[in-house]
């Protein structure tokens, strides 16, 4: 038996691929065996929830509804967290964007690069076709994947930075330890999912979109390796301690384009980061 509605039946990404398809004129057949392949989807749930979003897709579109987002507290100066007094040095409300001082103290920053530096790896991205690490040019530092409460400091930082942002530590993917040396970069990318193409779309499946990052810098840079927003005319320089967080998305969920961001190439000494990527759902 069919259900009530199988289009909400669906993860909300695979409703947004299905709307967005037929926006574009896709042929519905081919669309549901993109379903059946990639989603593992039934077929007769999958065609009928393309004919409902047909159908439903001539009715005045419904309200898009503002969603739980992460979020700093950037109504005062300092932010306290048990005994760390974190600052809140600078904040941009769309995107939103904030910068903050003192998160990490120097020696847990110190600690954390001990910790992680033995297990550093050519870092990878997520492959456009299939959703599979891909090493490439344009992402050239070495990083370690830890684990989420792999060790009682990594633990400890990690309720940190959800109590910052007001975000669960559940939803978090693994910190990335990453390493950048002299010339590495991350040349500007989205840290956002596109559900319109297959393999991020993989990635949606578990966790849902990335709705937020923290980059929090564990080593200051002599030269060079600053993280910048070309869409915005922005840099932030790496100090040691400090945290830049983002928003990925817009609070109705849409990837927001402005987001666009880069490690710049580091020209003189070595740029240790900890990224953190905020799911919007709990991540396993
Ligand atoms: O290296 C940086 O400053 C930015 C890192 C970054 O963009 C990322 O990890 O997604």
């Amino acid at each position: 038996m069919m259900m009530a509605s199988p289009l909400a039946s669906l993860p909300q990404e695979w409703q947004i691929w299905i709307r967005d398809n037929l926006a574009r004129s896709c042929e519905r057949g081919s669309m549901a065996h993109v379903m059946v392949r990639d989603g593992k989807f039934d077929a007769r749930l999958a065609q009928a929830a393309i004919e409902e979003a047909r159908r439903t897709s001539r009715m005045p579109a419904a309200r898009p509804q503002r969603q739980p987002m992460p979020e700093v507290d950037t109504s005062s100066n300092t932010i306290q967290l048990g005994e760390q007094a974190v600052e809140v040095l600078f904040s941009l409300k769309a995107p939103r964007i904030v910068l903050l001082g003192n998160v990490l103290s120097h020696e847990e920053c110190d600690l954390l690069i001990r910790y992680g530096e033995q297990r550093l790896e050519r870092s990878p991205v997520v492959a456009d076709k299939d959703g599979s690490n891909e090493v490439t040019a344009y992402r050239t530092s070495r990083g370690a994947m830890l684990q989420r409460g792999e060790t009682e400091l990594v633990a400890r930082i990690e309720a940190r930075l959800a109590a910052l942002v007001h975000w669960p530590v559940e939803n978090g993917e693994g910190m990335q330890l990453l390493r950048y040396e002299k010339g590495n970069e991350y040349r500007p990318h989205f840290d956002w999912f596109d559900p319109a193409l297959p393999g991020p779309r993989k990635h949606l499946e578990r966790g849902g979109q990335r709705v937020g990052t923290i980059v929090t810098y564990l080593s200051d840079v002599e030269q060079g390796g600053g993280t910048s927003f070309p869409n915005l005319g922005l840099q932030v320089q790496p100090k040691k301690g400090c945290s830049v967080f983002f928003a990925n998305t817009d609070p109705y969920g849409t990837p927001d384009q402005k987001t666009l961001h880069a490690g710049e190439p580091v020209e003189k000494g070595v740029k240790f980061i900890a990224t953190k990527w905020l799911r919007e759902r709990e991540y396993r």
